[in-house]
């Protein structure tokens, strides 16, 4: 990523309706795709800012993304205060610039935007606790709830077919195809395993195409680090908007199961570290279908374990075709990063395959009790 100095970021910022006196920007969080930058205040008291230069690569967009997160934010805000909760505590704000548009074009032709910074929040690389878990779960069933009457075709689709398997297959044929880096040997043992399972993980697309699950405005992203937390460890406020279109249930529930049923990272080196964690998984499912129960199907219902093996099956699809093609898509740490990332997706889908009926068992369990007002 360029380097920019703090010449660079203050001409920025001087392009939003920014107030206060600025004491420092500074690179923050530990997202894969935008660049981000926590923006300090002298005083303490002041709002602070969240600086975000949009990855232009991956949102090819960005006024209709930009229009997605106005329209998304402005409908959760009028949810949460009819809620009698804080708006702009558990909502993104995002910052007007100063030619009346949210976001600017910088003199490279990248895109920046801001939101207000939620002081006093935590976003989490990993689980630690079942409180966290089930938080998380009651975070995206609510957004998933509170978004279930915004009316889709307001919302353009900011990466077309993202959770789609088929697709995410054919863009690994191509890396395969073009062995661009020559690291192709290197993983054909990975590529084999994955092309052994792809008609199998078709599921949820073909009971999508029969018409046996409807299309809702999803996140898309719920990676646990998508959600903030308040100092007690309760929900806060769901970021990362910029994936918000129509799509399963299944594939958020997948999403985040992928990194809240193990306590280790995404990127884990030593594979024995990756051990399912059924109470996790059971936080998260309370929490969600707590939320969720009265507008899922129980078509719905019964495709979220197909979710959670379909998710980290893709994800590890991307990073493998990510590392076969160059590293070109996420930000990597370390020039072996993303086989790294690779080969820990495909241990955690290696142990959800060989435990489905297990997870199915504990979803219908807190189901069942949930319904029963137990
Ligand atoms: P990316 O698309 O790169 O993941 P995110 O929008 O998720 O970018 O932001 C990266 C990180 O910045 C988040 O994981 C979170 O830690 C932090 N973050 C994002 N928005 C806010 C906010 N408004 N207030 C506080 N922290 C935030
Ligand atoms: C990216 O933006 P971030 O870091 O929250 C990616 C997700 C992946 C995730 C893997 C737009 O999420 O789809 O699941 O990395 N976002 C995009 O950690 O591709
Ligand atoms: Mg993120």
């Amino acid at each position: 990523m360029k380097e920019y100095s703090a010449e660079e970021l203050q001409n920025i910022l001087s392009q939003f309706s920014v107030k206060g006196t600025i004491e420092a920007i500074k690179p923050f969080g530990s997202g894969h795709i935008n660049s981000t930058f926590l923006v300090t205040d002298t005083d303490p008291q002041a709002p602070f800012y969240l600086l975000q230069k949009i990855n232009h690569n991956v949102f090819k967009d960005v006024e209709g993304l930009t229009n997605n997160i106005k329209h998304v934010t402005a409908h959760l805000k009028a949810k949460v205060a009819e809620q009698g909760g804080d708006p702009d505590a558990e909502v993104l704000t995002l910052i007007a610039a100063n030619k009346g548009s949210y976001y600017i074009k910088d003199a490279d032709g990248n895109y920046w935007r801001m939101y207000y910074f939620m002081k006093d929040t935590k976003s989490y690389d990993m689980v630690e606790t079942e409180k966290q878990a089930s938080e998380t779960g009651k975070a995206f069933g609510r957004f998933q709830k509170m978004l279930s009457d915004l009316p889709a075709s307001l919302l353009v689709e900011t990466i077309p077919g993202f959770q789609d398997v088929e697709l995410r297959l054919n863009q690994l044929q191509e890396a395969i195809a073009n062995n661009a880096v020559g690291r192709l040997n290197k993983v054909q043992h990975v590529v084999d395993y994955l092309l052994d399972r792809a008609d199998r993980m078709t599921t949820i697309l073909k009971m999508g195409r029969e018409g046996k699950l409807p299309k809702r405005i999803i996140h898309y992203d719920t990676k646990l680090n998508n959600v903030l937390l308040n100092d007690k460890d309760e929900v806060q406020c769901v970021i990362d908007l910029d994936t918000v279109m129509p799509g399963y249930v299944a594939y958020d529930f997948g999403d985040a199961i992928r990194t809240i049923i193990n306590k280790a990272p995404e990127d884990e080196k030593d594979l024995s570290k990756i051990v399912l964690n059924t109470n996790l998984y059971r936080a998260y499912t309370q929490g969600y279908l707590k939320e969720a129960i009265d507008f899922l199907t129980p078509e719905e219902v019964a495709s979220l374990t197909e979710g959670a093996l379909l998710i980290p099956y893709i994800q590890t699809v991307r990073f493998l075709t990510d590392y076969i093609q160059g590293d070109t898509y996420y930000k990597t740490h370390f020039p072996e990063h993303n086989l790294q990332r690779t080969l820990a997706q495909q241990e955690l889908y290696r142990q959800l395959e060989t435990r489905q009926d297990e997870l199915n068992t504990i979803l219908t369990d807190v189901y069942q009790s949930i319904k029963q007002g137990a």
